[in-house]
């Protein structure tokens, strides 16, 4: 009988390896890994020992409830521009699940259907509007038509003056969370304005100072009840409408991807005229194969060990979302883009997770992963049957230090025309 002793997780040497990981970006686990060639070892961030996991079975383990917790787990500079205070994001057990049940509600079929449709409203409106222009950049213009959709989704159009500035706030809170210096103080400054106004009119609503339509986030949030019939607190009910606002922005970045994708690699096209089932798997090849939500932190709840390593508790832990994506022990060629791939693809909650892994009402995944993949068909279906652009000269390089990373130039495009 052999008795399996604990084994020593590959250990980074140092005292802090913060500042590394910001500046490596989507490289600083992958490259560990590589060098100690195993999908887990343990490094040092924010002073601390932490552990840092790839893979479909390590995300596994990170989705136990009874083994990782968030509550403690996110940086500051990430709660005080990414997440907000007291977030779902922060939320453990029966306290994220009643916030996470109220954040699903919206999520019916009809409210879908009602985002899409202001979706492709605003492309016809963004389109006309591009045509009579020598150019744009893509990134910026496609970050302001989601600002207005998201707005008009939760509630609350917004005034024509105000879409740039209100962009501004929502891109800042996830443009800058893992930036040195200035532009990350921004990001805080921005979260701050953008909460200020957002408080102000829950108010406004609770208090019945102007009339607000019902059956929209806002209001569904704002008089959203918890077990003991208590209203959420302002702030608390801000931050979770900025949760709804602010990553619908964030989906600007790939439709960007998605755009350079078709630049890239330029058969796509035909296929995606082609076959009907292509623009899915396109779409999901294009959260796959490029960055964005590099990786996701928790606390280790309770001692436990796992495969020989010994995990002890309120030990900070990262599960990498664009490693796992890539993992070659699970993808084959993942440094090709192959959306042919997704037709064989199991479906496993844990192999391929751009949001998150596991369950989206016991667990954190992703809540508004269906609305990504729907925006991004619909955008799609633009930019393939519904317009013609050409790109101008331009520098599209994406950086995998940057997180996020985005293409140099924020795509240039000229001659937009609607397709006949
Ligand atoms: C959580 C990625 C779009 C709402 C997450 C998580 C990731 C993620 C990685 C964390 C998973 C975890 O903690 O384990 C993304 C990406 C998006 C996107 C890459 C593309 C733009 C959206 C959209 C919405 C949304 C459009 C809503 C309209 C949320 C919420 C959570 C979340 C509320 C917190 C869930 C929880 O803690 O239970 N997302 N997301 N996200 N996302 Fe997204
Ligand atoms: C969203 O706005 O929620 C959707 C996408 C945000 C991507 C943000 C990229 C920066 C994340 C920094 C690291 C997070 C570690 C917990």
């Amino acid at each position: 009988e052999v008795i399996k002793l604990e084994n020593q997780m590959p250990r980074e040497e140092g005292i802090d390896h913060s500042i590394s990981l910001l500046k490596e970006g989507y490289h600083f686990i992958l490259n560990r890994s590589r060098k100690f060639q195993s999908n887990i070892f343990e490094t040092r961030i924010l002073g601390k020992k932490a552990i840092c996991m790839i893979g479909e079975e390590a995300a596994a383990v990170f989705y136990d409830p009874a083994k990782f917790q968030r509550q403690g787990a996110a940086p500051n500079r990430i709660v005080q521009t990414l997440f907000g205070k007291n977030s779902v994001q922060t939320l453990d057990d029966d306290d994220h699940k009643q916030r996470k049940e109220m954040i699903m509600s919206v999520m019916t079929p009809e409210q879908l259907d009602s985002l899409m449709e202001m979706t492709k409203l605003q492309w016809e409106q963004s389109l006309d509007k591009w045509s009579q222009m020598d150019n744009i950049v893509f990134y910026e213009e496609v970050k302001e038509l989601l600002c207005k959709v998201a707005f008009k989704w939760v509630g609350y159009p917004l005034h024509e003056n105000d879409v740039k500035k209100m962009t501004k706030e929502l891109a800042s809170m996830f443009e800058t969370p893992a930036a040195i210096g200035p532009s990350h103080w921004i990001g805080r400054t921005y979260r701050n304005l953008a909460e200020k106004k957002i408080q102000e009119l829950i108010q406004n609503m609770r208090e019945h100072k102007v009339k607000f339509p019902i059956n929209t986030v806002l209001h569904q949030f704002a008089f959203h009840k918890d077990k003991e019939g208590n209203l959420l607190d302002v702030e608390t009910v801000t931050v979770e409408v900025l949760n709804m606002l602010r990553p619908i922005v964030a989906i600007s970045i790939y439709i960007n991807f998605s755009l350079l994708a078709l630049h890239q690699f330029p058969k796509q096209k035909e296929k995606l005229k082609a076959f009907k089932d292509y623009p899915k798997m396109f779409v999901q090849e294009v959260r796959r194969y490029y960055p964005f939500f590099p990786f996701v932190a928790a606390k280790v709840k309770q001692d436990f060990t796992w495969n020989g390593y010994q995990f002890k508790e309120g030990t900070l832990t990262l599960l990498d979302l664009y490693g796992t994506n890539h993992d070659p022990n699970k993808w084959e060629k993942p440094g090709e883009f192959y959306p042919e791939r997704f037709a064989q693809w199991q479906g496993s909650p844990f192999s391929f997770i751009p949001q998150g892994g596991g369950d989206y009402y016991l667990g954190h995944r992703c809540a508004g992963e269906q609305i990504t993949i729907e925006l991004m068909k619909i955008s799609l279906d633009f930019l393939v049957n519904r317009m013609e652009y050409e790109l101008p000269e331009q520098n599209l390089n994406f950086n995998l230090d940057d997180i996020p990373s985005i293409p140099e130039s924020k795509i240039i495009l000229e001659k937009i025309v609607r397709s006949r």
